[in-house]
């Protein structure tokens, strides 16, 4: 019998569309422990912000044997875009819940890279990196991404292009992103190096070395 829904189904339909509208759950269970909802879009930067022009910008995957691949600002712009809408956890405890975000998914970037690589050192221009496993960035999970709240990204908060990983603490998330290095072993980024946790995950509130 397949004529109606039952009410109970009608019920939850809407509960899930109004999620899409960044309601999900409610908040405390959308808060890592240890964290507080800010509706501020706090600017963290550990220096000076970077002008990176459009026309010389690129974005580079260098695998561990040495092999590179580069996207200039018009080949990264004919990628297909998604629009993830996700929670932002930083280290210094703010969350903010329904991040509305326009980028290219990681997994597209690396579609066609060959590599036995299981870590990535991510790089930005000024200098700052960040390490993240090399599955942490595909299956949907990461994004190079250059909109944010229907707007290009502004140049605090990353512009031109990001990193957007959002399941881990937002300072894996580089700003000002120019490339992704592959490698067989791990190795710290700026913060990782400073005392800051390998991994980074907000929900075991791995903040520290030893978290
Ligand atoms: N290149 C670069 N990326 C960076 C940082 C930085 O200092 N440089 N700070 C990180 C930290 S600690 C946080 S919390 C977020 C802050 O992003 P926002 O300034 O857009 O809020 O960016 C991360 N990415
Ligand atoms: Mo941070």
């Amino acid at each position: 019998m397949r004529a109606a829904a039952p009410p109970g189904r009608i019920w939850a339909m809407a509960i899930v569309s109004r999620g899409f509208q960044g309601r999900r759950r409610s908040s405390e269970h959308r808060l890592p422990p240890g964290q507080y909802e800010t509706r501020d879009f706090p600017v963290l930067s550990a220096g000076p912000t970077p002008r990176v022009d459009r026309d010389a910008w690129r974005f580079s995957v260098v695998t561990e044997g040495g092999e590179r691949r580069s996207w200039t600002w018009p080949q990264l712009m004919a990628l297909p875009a998604e629009r993830p809408v996700v929670d932002l956890h930083c280290v210094t405890k703010w969350s903010k819940f329904g991040t509305a975000w326009q980028g290219v998914s990681l997994d597209m970037l690396l579609a066609d890279v060959e590599t036995e690589a299981e870590f990535a050192l991510v790089h930005a221009y000024g200098g700052y990196t960040t390490n993240v496993p090399l599955k942490d960035l595909l299956d949907g999970q990461a994004w190079i991404a250059y909109g944010y709240d229907g707007r290009d990204l502004t140049p605090e908060h990353g512009g031109p292009a990001r990193l957007l990983v959002p399941h881990l603490y937002l300072w894996k998330s580089a700003k000002w992103v120019r490339g992704i290095e592959l490698m067989v072993r791990d190795s710290p980024g700026f913060w990782e190096s400073a005392g800051y946790h390998d991994y980074g995950d907000p929900w075991r509130e791995q903040r520290y070395q030893g978290d």
